[in-house]
């Protein structure tokens, strides 16, 4: 199965991920890799890091001469600010820190972290929460987007909300579109709701607050049959609701019209099925997101995720307790984002990547990239067996029973 795992702290050395489960013969190179690094620092409303972060990388194994090997990818992201202000607070060597925090911020890890691990200072803990580690997901994500790039699924997101401004129901980029999209503050695809947008960020800035949003990812090109209906944990909307959901500070995902198709009667909630000869079958909406019954339907893949405003403020005014005197007092202040929602929309394509293509090399297999494409294009003849319309004979009997 295909897997990653991240290490490496906010200000420390660097970050680091190791993706395992791969294919040989997958195209990579470090600059495809610093593309998508590069779209996750877009967006207004981020703090002065993302100005000098440079997320300098560095592929330490798993491909030669622009290919993977079929072993683990290692890749690592160095922190700019590390040689210059970090070298002792965050140093591995035997040591005390000169200034340990003891005021933890409500919604964040701080406090339960430290009652959890038994620290006295919430370094310890907000060194490792911080989303500075999802830039070691986006370049584990960018390979993944690679691998599905060959079975030609694309993944991209849009911000449909920041704070109270939200997009009209309906927008919806292509792929086509990416690059309007990034190209936007906001990474919004609505001009007018952009504009309301970038106005809430100026404000909650100009009071030392911050904001949270809603970001929707849009899988194209998906096959029919990923995921299963037969295990709770092969679902795949259990799959994608995991992933998305460990993304720091989102507490919610839906999985198309979810919530909304909540509240309508069964005649009026699910998509109508429809055959089309040059086609084959098709859904006439798209209220289930793409998957049935845990299954991806073949249809365009919709997940949304909520992002709650980030719990640093520029202005500390969340009220809570000293660790070491027990006394009222409010929470550190810290250089922050105002919000980071157009990143976690980046984030979200990685964590909707990684789960896909791990579950295309569950259903196709494969040691090398033209092994598991012929895969694929064996299932894709199957399918075409299986809609009666070609072949007669023993292939039919695996859908005979209905
Ligand atoms: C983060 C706080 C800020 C963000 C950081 C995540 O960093 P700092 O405290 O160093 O100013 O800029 O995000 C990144 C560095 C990044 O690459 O996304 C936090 O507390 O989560």
């Amino acid at each position: 199965m295909l897997r990653f795992l991240t290490a490496g702290e906010s200000h420390g050395r660097a970050l680091v991920v190791v993706l395992e489960g791969l294919p040989a013969g997958l195209p990579i190179t470090a600059a495809s890799i610093s593309k998508e690094l590069a779209r996750r620092r877009l967006g207004y409303g981020r703090g002065p890091r993302m100005r000098f972060e440079q997320d300098e990388l560095t592929i330490i194994g798993g491909v030669r001469h622009g290919r993977t090997l079929g072993s683990p990818v290692a890749i690592e992201i160095a922190n700019s600010e590390w040689e210059r202000k970090w070298t002792e607070e965050m140093s591995p060597e035997p040591g005390h820190t000169k200034q340990p925090l003891t005021q933890p911020r409500p919604g964040h890890a701080d406090l339960a972290g430290m009652q959890k691990y038994g620290f006295s200072d919430a370094r310890d803990v907000l060194e490792r929460a911080s989303a500075r580690e999802t830039a070691a997901r986006v370049a584990a994500g960018a390979v993944c987007k690679a691998l599905l790039a060959h079975l030609g699924v694309e993944v991209i997101s849009h911000v449909i909300q920041i704070g109270a401004a939200r997009v009209p129901a309906g927008v919806r980029p292509k792929p086509a579109d990416l690059e309007a999209v990034d190209g936007s503050p906001v990474r919004c695809f609505d001009a007018s709701t952009e504009a309301a947008m970038v106005d809430e960020i100026k404000a909650a800035a100009k009071d030392g607050d911050s904001l949270g949003g809603v970001v929707e990812v849009l899988a194209y090109g998906v096959p029919v049959g990923l995921g299963s209906h037969v295990h709770w944990d092969r679902k795949l909307d259990g799959l994608l609701a995991q992933a998305l959901m460990s993304i720091q500070a989102v507490k919610g995902v839906e999985i198309g019209e979810g919530f909304e198709v909540a509240g309508r009667r069964g005649s009026d909630a699910h998509d109508p099925i429809a055959w089309d000869p040059e086609t084959g079958y098709r859904r006439e909406s798209d209220l289930a997101g793409g998957i049935e019954g845990g299954i991806s339907t073949g249809e365009l893949l919709v997940a949304r995720v909520a992002m709650k405003p980030l719990a640093t403020l520029n202005r500390p005014v969340l009220k809570t307790v000293d660790t070491i005197t027990k006394e009222e007092t409010v929470s550190f202040k810290e250089r922050t984002d105002v919000t980071a929602v157009p990143a976690m929309g980046v984030v979200a394509e990685t964590m909707v990547s990684l789960v896909l293509a791990n579950e295309v090399l569950r259903k196709f297999g494969g040691d090398s990239l033209g092994e598991l494409l012929r895969n694929v294009n064996g299932y894709y003849e199957q399918l075409r067996i299986g809609d009666g319309r070609k072949v007669t004979g023993p292939h039919d009997t695996a859908g005979a029973g209905g």
